[in-house]
């Protein structure tokens, strides 16, 4: 007997079905954030690097510069993912040349993101979609759409409109759903001696943004707590979005899991919003005291996240995309680590006793739910883990990483 054949026994036992597991987890997009292949610094403004919020520490050489390179190496990084991905883009990522020179945000429109669709279609992805409202000059005092100015507020406003625009003809050229998620990093470093008015502004700006009725559109407001600089009061907070999501049928509140107080799980949030909301957009990282960004690894909240959203009947609701960058890392080896470890997390979550946790529960026998609750941890899940990428046609565990090094000497070295 294989060590499949041995693990498909064992969770058969339990009345687990580890075919029906790998063919769910098959079909489960992941939307991978294509920010980590360049630090999330884009082609607007290639001097600028990231600002506003988002920050990248480590300067690992071979950081993509072009759409060409970007391109090589998310493909690089594909080829050892498993299942069904799509690419998540920021507006920042807009492609220019000699036909489709530099314009500003507030000026593109879907010809700078025709190719990204051209390389979607050639690879079987899927795109999703993100106003860039940071590292701009027309940020102005830390803020975007929440500005008292009024110039500020319309490019800001019209940067965001012309995203869903862009989104909906990408949605309509891949006859799919494309999520465009809106993430504003304005707020004060120190007390505020105003709070409501620029949670007006903002409100205001997202009435105007929202107008244009976008069918392919998934729309999203992303929720924060703070970040470094921002430490005082932050614009969009999560009672902020949350009920302007809930207030507006066909928008939705996106979950950062270092978006909160580090003592809250969004692991805990999904079943509170399970009853007002059809999906759940989800921006899976791994925060390190922080809102680090560190690189998805297989931990315990990853684990409780997915666990939630399988026995919650939800996993088809969650829209999963990833928010992760590194730099002090080789950054093709992050994405395949960041992805496969949420793909593993999915898997672990399909292979848990979940019926017999949830009858010990409501009996009130919670010695038994402790027990089958631990016990399920040491399952042996990584063997079917393995024989889905063998299925899946990609490297297995311990069987990627020499061909990540390979790229790395031969191309991401050259390049200085
Ligand atoms: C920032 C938000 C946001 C960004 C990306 C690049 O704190 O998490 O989602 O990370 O849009
Ligand atoms: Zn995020």
């Amino acid at each position: 007997m294989t060590m499949y054949e041995l693990a498909k026994e064992r969770f058969a036992a339990l009345g687990l079905d580890t075919e029906k597991a790998m063919e769910t987890l098959r079909k489960k997009a992941i939307s991978i954030n294509c920010w980590q292949g360049d630090d999330v610094v884009g082609f607007d403004n290639p001097d600028g690097g990231a600002g506003n919020g988002i920050q990248t520490t480590g300067n690992y050489p071979g950081r993509a510069r072009s759409f060409e390179e970007l391109k090589a190496d998310f493909l690089k990084a594909a080829s050892m993912i498993p299942g069904k991905k799509r690419i998540n883009l920021h507006a920042c990522y807009a492609v220019f040349d000699k036909e489709h020179p530099w314009v500003d945000r507030d000026q593109l429109t879907y010809d700078y993101f025709a190719p990204w669709v051209a390389f979607a279609k050639e690879n079987d992805l899927g795109i999703d979609f993100n106003p860039t409202v940071f590292s701009h000059p027309m940020m102005k005092d830390g803020l975007s759409l929440s500005s008292p100015d009024e110039k500020v507020r319309r490019f800001w406003i019209d940067h965001c409109k012309a995203t869903r625009r862009i989104a909906e003809r990408i949605g309509q050229e891949l006859n799919d759903e494309v999520l465009n998620n809106v993430w504003i990093p304005d707020g004060y470093k120190d007390i505020p001696s105003d709070r409501l008015g620029p949670r007006l502004r903002l409100k205001e700006a997202l009435d105007e943004i929202f107008a244009e009725p976008c069918p392919h559109v998934i729309d999203c407001v992303e929720s924060k707590v703070f970040a470094i600089g921002v430490e005082s009061y932050t614009v969009g907070s999560n009672e902020f979005y949350l009920a302007y999501a809930a207030t507006h049928p066909g928008i939705y509140d996106l979950m950062d899991m270092g978006h909160f107080h580090p003592q809250e799980f969004v692991s805990d949030k999904v079943s509170a919003l399970l009853p007002y909301f059809d999906r759940i957009p989800l921006h899976v990282t791994r925060p390190v005291r922080w809102d680090s960004d560190h690189v998805v690894l297989l931990d315990d909240e990853l684990k409780e996240l997915m666990k939630e959203l399988v026995r919650c009947g939800a996993l088809e609701k969650a829209v999963i995309g990833l928010d992760f960058f590194d730099a002090s890392i080789n950054r093709i080896a992050a994405w395949v680590l960041g992805t496969r470890a949420a793909q593993k997390a999915i898997l672990f979550a399909l292979l848990q006793p979940d019926a017999e946790l949830k009858k010990a529960q409501d009996e009130g026998d919670f010695t038994r739910r402790l027990v089958l609750m631990e016990e399920a941890k040491t399952l042996p899940f990584g063997a079917v883990w393995e024989e889905y990428c063998r299925r899946t046609g990609v490297p297995a565990d311990g069987a990627w990483f020499d061909g990540v090094r390979a790229y790395e000497r031969d191309v991401l070295l050259k390049r200085n």
